[in-house]
Formats: C-alpha cells, structure tokens, sequence
C-alpha cells in the first residue's frame, strides 16, 4: 500500500484538470468558470515527458542501451517536418492547379500524409484483441533459488517487466466488463533472455488439445453471417461448443462464476493454467504451476454493474488501471509457485499435471510466494507499446522449461507464427517494446522491417572467417536447458490420455466451494447466458451437463428456463471443497478504491472537508458529486449529477439532500405526490438505489442520512447513518474490507 501522501497529492493535482473539464455540463451552472485558455500562436517547447516515462527506443534491437532520450521520436520540436524531416509551410491545403482547381499528383506531401494515414492500422490479435498495458517491476524474494537456476529469481534481484491484461473474445474497440475470461501476460525482461509468463484469470482451459483451439474460438467469436454479438458468451454456437465438448464445462463455470466480471485489473488472480518445468544448476527438477496473486484481493462486479458499465464505461477497467498508476496507488501481485515433484507420472495427488483443465487445490499444494510484481508506469503510446508487445509461450530463460501439456505444446507454435500476420514479419523482436534487455547475438538476418546493422560476413556456424563466433555457451555460460526428458515409447496416435476422460469431478468441486452468494451468481449467469440461447437443444444439452455436475444447480437453471430438470447420467464425484476458491469471507485493504460523496452546495459542509480528508488518508480516492462542476466549499466538484453513475464507486455517502437540479427528469413517483421523494434529486436516489442493488456500503450524515431513511435503507446491512461524517465513514471504510455487503445480496441455495 502507498503513502496517503501521495495518493492524494496525485489526486488533487487531477482534480484540478477535472474540474475544467465538466464544470459547464449544465447550463448557467453557478461554479466558478476557468478563464479562457489562450489559443497557442508561436512554436513553443515541446510538453515535457510524463513523470518517469522512458520511451521503449532506450534499448537497441540487439538489447543493448542506447542512452536515448526518453521521448526518441514524435513531437518534439517546433516545427512540422515531413518522414524524412524537411521542414513544411503548409498541411492544411493540398497543392492544386488554382484555387478551384484538381489536385496535382505531384503533392509529395499530401501523398505522404494520405498514404501513412492509409497503412495506420494493423490486424488486431486473433484472440485478446482487447488490452491494457503497464510497466513494472518485479522483485524477487530468492525464494525459489534452490528449485531453478533463473537468475531473475535469485534474492532480491529486479526486473524490468510490461503486463498486458485483455479480455478474449472481443474486438479491440468492444467494452472491458463483458463476462469472459482475461489474460494477464508478463514479459519479465531478464538479463538471461525474456521469459513471457501468458497467463489468465482462470486457472484452466476449455479444451486440452491445441488442435481444438479454433474450433472453441470460433464457437465464442460473433456469428459469421451478421457478426454479432460482439465479446460474449450468451449466444448460441458458444454453448453449442461447451455442451458438445464436456471437457469444456470446467473452464465455463469459473466464466458463469464472479471470475468471469473482474472488479478491476487490479483485482484478479493471475495463472499460468499450465504445469512447467523448473531445473536447477545440479539439474534437479520439478514441476510447477504459476500463481498470481493481488495484494487487493480477488474481487468482481456484479452482473447488473457489468452490463451498466457496457454502456457508462466501456473502458472502465483500462480507464481503472491507468487511474491507479497515475495516482501512486500502484497495483501489486506475488508471484507464487505450487511445485510438485517431476515424477514419470506426472501426476499429483491422482490429478493428471498435463490436463489443462484440472486445477491442484492450494489446500493439497500451497501457493509459494517468489516474489513480488509492481505495476508503476503507464505506457507512453499505446499502440507502440500495449498494441506491438509480442508474447510468446517459448519465451523461457535458462531454468524455465515445458512439459508435453498437448495444449502448451501447440501455444508454442502459435504465439510466434501469429504476429508474422499481425506485426508484418520476422523480426518484431526488434519492435521497441519487445527488445530483450538481455544482449542478442543470434545468426537471424534481414526480413521484413530489419532494424538491425549486422557486421560480419559469416552469419552461420561454424565459421571462420567471423573469428568463429558466435560459439554455443555451455553449461558454465549459463546456457538454456532443454530437460532431458525420457519420450515414452509409444505409438504415434491422435489420441488423449485416459485420466483426460474426467470432465466433472472438478466442475462439482468448483460449485460445492463457492458460498451461497457466488452460488447465486452462477445460477443467474447460466440461466442469463441459456437464456439468450434460440436452440431449445442446446438449453436441453446444457443442462444435462449441469446435471452431472450438481442437481441443485441444474434444477435452478432449468426452473429459470421453463425446462424439466434432466437426471445425470454419470454418479456424481465425491470431492473435497477448495474454499481458497472463494472469493468471499475475508478482508482486505482498499486501497485505490472510489467513494462518491453527494454534496449539496446549499446544504451544510461542515463535515465535508474532514471527510475527503479521511478518504484520502485510507488512500482512497474521493470524487464530489454536485449538481454543478466547479467548486463547492472550497472544494473541487469531480462529477456532476449528469456525469456521475453508481457504477463507478465502490461505496457511497450522502453529505446532504440536493434539490432537483434544473436538468432533472421528474422522479419516478413525483406526481403520485410522494413530497419527500420529488424534494431531492431523482439522480441521487437512482445513486442510492444501484448502490444498494449492488451491495455496496453506503453512509450518510445530516440531511444525507435523511435521503436515507427516505430511501427505506436505514436499518438494512450496510447502510451507515448517525453520528459525525468522519464516524460515518470510518463505518463505511471497514464494511469495503469485505468488498461488498452480501448480506444484501438474496441467495437462493446454500
Ligand atoms: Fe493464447 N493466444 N492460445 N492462451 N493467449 C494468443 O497470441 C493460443 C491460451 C493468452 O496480451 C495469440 O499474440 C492457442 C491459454 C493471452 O498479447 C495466439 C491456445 C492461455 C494472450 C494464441 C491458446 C492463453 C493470448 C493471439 C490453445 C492462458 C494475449 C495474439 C492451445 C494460459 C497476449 C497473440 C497479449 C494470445 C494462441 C490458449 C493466454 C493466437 C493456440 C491456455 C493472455 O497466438
């Protein structure tokens, strides 16, 4: 967690550039206007670089530093020059034969400008189309010394690292809180070599054979005939694949489930899904899982704010963690390790460690946490850096291996033969932000955008007309390890393990550790999701699948969807619950979190100032919420009525009872003559209402606890009223260690 201090000094400083911005949504507004900014007329500086910014150019393609300075290319002098930097008069007007004459083809200009703007864009990804990048650091606690020879993991040892987190299915422009899973992908920049960790928020995978990997993608992408619809599930061809492929339906309640609606970037878990390899320098070996784990905890949305946000936020998430960086509330993760002995079976506790769609549950193999991930550097350009990086799964420095996953198997063609397509060619290594920080010294020449100058005559091995070089390093050179790993004598066979053949132990084990909440969730998310299905068959052939996995679950669908509920037609497992599956039923901090408080600017204020004050101090963030921008008390007014939705705060208080502000609709029940409804803004009370639909803590002092006790909410869980603002929000604060107040939240199972 960050000093207070800095949080809010960040925050102040964006509120003032907030406050420019909507102070004039409403007309004739009394908050104070800014003066009118004078138009630039002369060549000035260029604006200074962000704080602590380092473009990506600071490494050469062959890795090493280059001593540029931080902004290499792109605004930085006074004057417009074209690509090859000659100075230009005129972008305004092309070059024409008179003024109502044709444009002449000799216009260099033109062309240029018309031709680069032409080729601008470049395919989006397959999959993960949609993301949101930063820069950090990771920090190695040497807790894994013993078990890889990884130099990034030995004590205490930095690295510089780029995360991108995504959703899957949606195109590049879709909205962040969809129900689907996310990808959180890190490129540690080792002095080794990269390693990539291409992780998700959910710790299996729909299908256990890369060769299936078009047919589910397919099945999730929008309908070939009229493309919709655009990053969900809810349609029919995803749940015709996932009810065919039973294999799939493990992957699929994690999705029905909280985990499907991050609250935030911040706030997921992160997996590398499948079991690797770590050897050491006496080439011992074990098997590992990757683990990520947010020091905020694992928190969602719920369904209704997910849909809200669609429309109100598309960019909620990216918008989220770009926020928190900016203000110094920077977002953490352990990396953590489940290790398993490297048996011939690989196998653990009787869990088959080559099936990606089986889990080991932490209570049979603790999570070891290796070290820490800080994110503290939002990009510079997006699309140089969030749009060019290049994961790949082979991307392994030495002491980091495989193991024959048949899924991780074909990632490992995929990753790279995907951006020949999408980056334009071999060589986006050299592409800024996918430059190793490790030196390069390989024989790979020209290609597509070369922007290396290679010396040297003899670009193959052995040679000796280069001096020989470059030589094979060995072990003492601290080469990469491929394991030796024994191959079974067996057949070549298209066919899968048998322990593969088990699709719904762990769905089951899933479900029973989930509280009733989270049950609750599920349900409403398959009969959603069912729903919005045409085919009575897929419904039917879904539920059969829920059938085998809980009959309580699958009766609750089938009464959502006016369907008999089938019998299952295999025994159901007897499993053990994971209750680290769960995300609810502890505390955590808050962080980065935001708190919407109401002001009514004819009300009293007294307690207003103490209370932004005591938001700031938990390191929150306090966003005034006015019927005017500009300011109120001294302070500066962050959404007005018109801007501001619920869905952006994670608690609200009420600091008084606003009037309907001019632009008002009339309240619902105004004419039914409800006096003390219609006497406070319709837009407050659609405030408090969401809130307390979406359980979130909610408190209000002086006249705001009367919108309260208006509003029928007094006395329900979560809801914080009498005494001082201060004590109203030290009520509120401890009820957002919980996330949510779930009692609010109905449960039908238990
Ligand atoms: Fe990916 N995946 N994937 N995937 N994946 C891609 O690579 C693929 C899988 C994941 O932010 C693509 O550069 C296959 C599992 C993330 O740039 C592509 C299979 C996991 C990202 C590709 C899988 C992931 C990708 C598309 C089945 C979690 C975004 C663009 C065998 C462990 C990376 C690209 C970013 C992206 C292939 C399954 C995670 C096409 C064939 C399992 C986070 O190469």
């Amino acid at each position: 967690s960050k000093p207070a201090k800095v949080v809010k000094d960040a925050v102040e400083a964006a509120a003032e550039k907030l406050t420019d911005a909507p102070a004039t949504d409403v007309p004739g507004a009394p908050g104070s206007a800014p003066p009118p900014v004078e138009e630039p007329t002369a060549p000035h500086d260029p604006l200074p670089p962000k704080r602590e910014q380092g473009a990506p150019q600071t490494r050469t393609p062959t890795g090493a530093r280059t001593g540029a300075p931080t902004t290499a290319s792109g605004q930085q002098g006074a004057y417009l020059t074209t690509a090859n930097g000659a100075r230009l008069r005129d972008t305004d007007h092309s070059l024409k034969a008179g003024p109502r004459g044709p444009v002449l083809l000799q216009d260099h200009h033109l062309r240029e400008k018309i031709t680069h703007f032409d080729h601008e864009r470049i395919p989006e990804r397959v999959v993960h189309a949609r993301g949101a990048g930063a820069h950090g650091v990771f920090t190695s606690y040497g807790t894994a010394e013993a078990l890889t020879m990884a130099g990034f993991l030995r004590k205490g040892r930095s690295t510089d690292v780029f995360v991108r987190f995504s959703t899957v299915l949606g195109s590049r422009g879709s909205a962040d809180t969809v129900r689907d899973t996310r990808g959180f992908a890190t490129k540690f920049y080792t002095d080794e070599g990269t390693f990539d960790l291409v992780a998700n928020n959910i710790p299996v995978f729909f299908i256990q054979d890369a060769i299936k990997f078009p047919d589910i993608i397919h099945a999730g992408k929008p309908h070939p005939d009229r493309e919709i619809p655009q990053a969900q599930s809810a349609h029919d061809t995803f749940w015709d694949f996932v009810s065919l492929h039973t294999e799939a339906q493990h992957h699929t309640m994690w999705n029905m489930s909280d985990r499907g609606i991050p609250r935030s970037y911040r706030t997921m878990e992160g997996f590398g899904v499948h079991t690797f390899r770590l050897v050491n320098e006496a080439a011992e070996t074990v098997l590992v899982k990757f683990h990520w784990k947010p020091k905020l905890g694992v928190h969602s949305l719920t369904w209704e704010e997910a849909q809200l946000l669609g429309g109100v936020d598309p960019d909620f998430h990216r918008r989220d963690l770009y926020d928190a960086i900016e203000s110094g509330a920077y977002p953490e993760w352990e990396l953590g390790l489940q290790v398993f002995p490297d048996t011939p079976e690989e196998t653990f506790g009787g869990i088959d460690l080559l099936d990606p769609t089986k889990i080991v549950p932490e209570e049979l193999a603790p999570v070891q946490p290796v070290g820490l991930l800080t994110l503290n550097r939002t990009p510079t350009n997006f699309f140089a850096e969030t749009e060019q990086v290049a994961f790949h799964v082979g991307h392994l420095p030495p002491g980091i291996d495989v193991t024959n996953d048949p899924l991780l198997q074909g990632r490992l063609f995929s990753y790279v033969d995907t951006q020949l397509t999408r980056l334009g060619g071999p060589n986006f290594p050299q592409i800024p932000i996918n430059r190793p920080h490790a030196p390069v010294n390989d024989m790979l020449r020209d290609g597509f955008h070369q922007q290396a100058v290679h010396a040297g005559v003899a670009p193959y091995r052995p040679n000796s007309l280069d001096g020989g070089n470059p030589f094979p390093a060995g072990d003492d050179a601290r080469a990469f390890v491929d394991v030796p790993v024994r191959v079974a004598e067996a057949p070549k066979v298209r066919a899968n393990p048998v322990s593969f053949d088990d699709h719904y132990s762990q769905v089951r084990l899933f479900w029973l550790s989930m509280s009733p909440v989270e049950k609750e969730h599920i349900i409403r998310a398959y009969t959603f999701e069912l729903g919005k299905c045409y085919h009575q068959a897929i419904r039917e052939r879904q539920l059969r699948c829920l059938a085998n996995i809980d009959p309580v679950l699958c009766a609750q669908v089938a009464t959502g969807l006016g369907l008999p509920a089938p019998e299952p037609t295999v025994p159901l497992a007897d499993v053990t619950p994971s209750p680290a599956l769960s995300q609810v039923g502890r505390e955590w901090p808050t962080d980065g979190r935001t708190v919407g408080i109401v002001v009514d600017p004819d009300g009293d204020l007294d307690d207003l100032d103490e209370v932004r004050q005591a938001v700031f101090a938990a390191g929150m963030v306090p966003l005034l919420i006015a019927p005017h921008g500009g300011m109120v008390a001294d302070l500066p007014v962050q959404r007005t009525f018109a801007t501001a939705r619920s869905v952006e705060f994670d608690a609200l208080l009420l600091a008084g009872a606003p009037a309907p502000a001019p632009d008002a609709l009339p309240a619902r029940d105004a004419k039914a003559g409800s006096a003390d409804r219609s006497a406070v803004d319709p837009r407050v009370l659609l405030l408090v209402e969401e809130c307390w639909r979406h359980a979130k803590a909610i408190g209000g002092w002086g006249a705001g606890g009367g919108v309260l006790r208006q509003f029928g909410a007094t006395g329900t869980p979560g809801v914080v009223t009498g005494g001082s603002g201060a004590e109203v929000f030290d009520g509120v604060r401890s009820l957002m260690t919980a996330h949510r107040v779930w009692e609010r939240f109905p449960a039908s199972v238990a």
